[in-house]
């Protein structure tokens, strides 16, 4: 107990000064979130929390790369390009590329990436992927630019947003689907989220039973380092997280590759909702890339990016929610999460399974508690306010969620979300995730991707703000 005050403490002393008020107060927020993104930058790319998060992490990149164009248009740009380091040559981006400092329990060496003749040669690299929100990062960035500096920059990243879109259907998508799998719930980003969860633990290991004694654990937890400065109880329990580690020795055993996994392992393989969502989403805009370039898509990723759009209907339920499927058996895995919203950012649903979504959405027992949205639907006997991905607000979803309303003409709701969250953090400080029921910051701080996507949200308010003068 008195270690994870201790640790609260450390956490909230390198927070950049906010208001701490419930009181919106937009300049002192993008003031705070500006510095944070200082604090976390390491030159070229950014951490995405010190102590906790050492690496450069493939789907927050993305998000600094979308809240530092407002502030540094270059300086975003290199964080793309940092990324393409990571590039295997069969088209991979890896979810970690490793920096020489810092330790994290996804530990540098024990990938054995190297022994893959696909691996990036220059820097250490995890061998599983992330979602891939680089073509909305690459075009988020091409919206500011100027007609010839935007062509010029979709022209450097469109090789390697092909060859990234390419792997994923060619090595993920082996029945021609138009949805890709995934082997690891590091993959997902959603990592110790309910559907994935109850899925790891099918396949937890004979001793997992074991380690959970409890005079064991506390030699583990601190071997793996896995919560740095985080109280104990808001990350995943350290039985769940060596069924994780197992996993993923499993999928090094297997050499990472997905035909040897089905055949010869139990690991779990889930069709994911939101990685699926957000790959749609990407295909809409590598197509506008290529469209800008006059450039012919490979007809082969033609074909799975079509497939895709229609395909992630078959994650849907009667009752209209979306769900991971089991690759396997094909069975949806109906564990409710925040997921199930992701759906409205790709942009594909029809417009009455949107009012669906919408209307679950704010239902004030499940996902709109007072600092929406919970990641678990309070209903769920997995929430937890505080713990990672089991409850908590995180501003990457609430920003998925906020653009997918949009699609739909579901403003209000949107402008809401838009402010509460802006509201959240500016009375929180930035932190990794928040709870959904007080609001108080939690997780690793301060956090880069909750600086950088409120600096985008800040202006998305000022054009809320400048849209409602002119509309009265
Ligand atoms: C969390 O994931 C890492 C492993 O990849 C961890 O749990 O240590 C997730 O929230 C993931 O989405 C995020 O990219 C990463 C770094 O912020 O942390």
């Amino acid at each position: 107990m008195a270690e994870s005050k201790a640790n609260t403490t450390h956490a909230a002393d390198k927070l950049p000064a906010v208001g701490f008020t419930e009181q919106l107060e937009p300049e002192a927020l993008l003031g705070a979130a500006t510095d944070t993104l200082k604090i976390n930058d390491l030159g070229s790319w950014t951490q995405p929390a010190p102590g906790l998060y050492p690496h450069q992490w493939l789907w927050d990149s993305c998000f600094v790369a979308i809240g530092l164009r407002h502030i540094d248009i270059k300086r975003a740009q290199q964080e793309l390009r940092s990324l393409l380091r990571g590039q295997w040559s069969n088209g991979m981006l890896p979810h970690i590329i490793f920096s020489d400092q810092g330790l994290h329990y996804a530990g540098r060496d024990a990938w054995h990436s190297e022994r893959h003749k696909a691996a990036a040669k220059k820097v250490k690299t995890t061998a599983i992927t992330q979602p891939p929100v680089l073509a909305e990062a690459v075009v988020r960035i091409g919206e500011i630019l100027d007609t010839a500096a935007r062509r010029r920059w979709y022209k450097e990243m469109y090789p390697a947003l092909v060859a990234f879109h390419e792997w994923l259907y060619k090595e993920r998508d082996p029945h021609n689907e138009g949805l890709v799998v995934l082997m690891h719930p590091w993959e997902s980003g959603l990592d110790d989220t309910p559907p994935w969860m109850v899925a790891l633990r099918k396949n937890r290991p004979w001793w997992g039973k074991a380690v959970s004694g409890a005079k064991i654990s506390p030699w583990l937890e601190n071997r793996f380092k896995v919560r740095g400065n985080v109280p104990l109880n808001e990350r995943i329990s350290i039985v769940d997280l060596l069924t994780v580690l197992h996993n993923w020795r499993e999928l090094r055993r297997c050499g990472y590759d997905l035909q040897r996994v089905l055949h010869h392992s139990k690991v779990p393989l889930l069709v994911d909702v939101a990685f699926n969502a957000i790959l749609v989403r990407a295909n809409t805009h590598l197509q506008r890339i290529a469209e800008e370039l006059g450039e012919m898509l490979p007809v082969d990723l033609q074909f799975s990016m079509q497939r895709s759009k229609g395909a992630l209907r078959t994650l849907q339920d009667a009752d209209g929610m979306f769900f991971p499927r089991d690759f396997r058996t094909r069975e949806l895995l109906t564990e409710p999460s925040i997921e199930t919203f992701l759906p409205l950012y790709s942009g594909v649903i029809s417009q009455e399974s949107a009012d669906k979504l919408a209307a679950e959405l704010q239902n004030p027992k499940t996902y709109w508690l007072k600092h929406p949205v919970a990641s678990v639907p309070r209903t769920s006997k997995y929430f937890a306010a505080n713990r990672y991905w089991q409850g908590p607000m995180w501003v990457n979803m609430n920003w998925f969620i906020i653009d997918g309303l949009r699609q739909y003409g579901h403003h209000k709701v949107a402008d809401e979300l838009l402010e509460n969250t802006l509201r959240t953090v500016s009375a929180a400080g930035m932190y990794e995730y928040f709870s959904p029921i007080d609001g108080k910051g939690h997780g690793g701080a301060p956090f880069s991707w909750t600086a950088a996507l409120v600096v985008d949200m800040l202006q998305g308010l000022a054009i809320q703000k400048v849209s409602r003068h002119a509309g009265e």
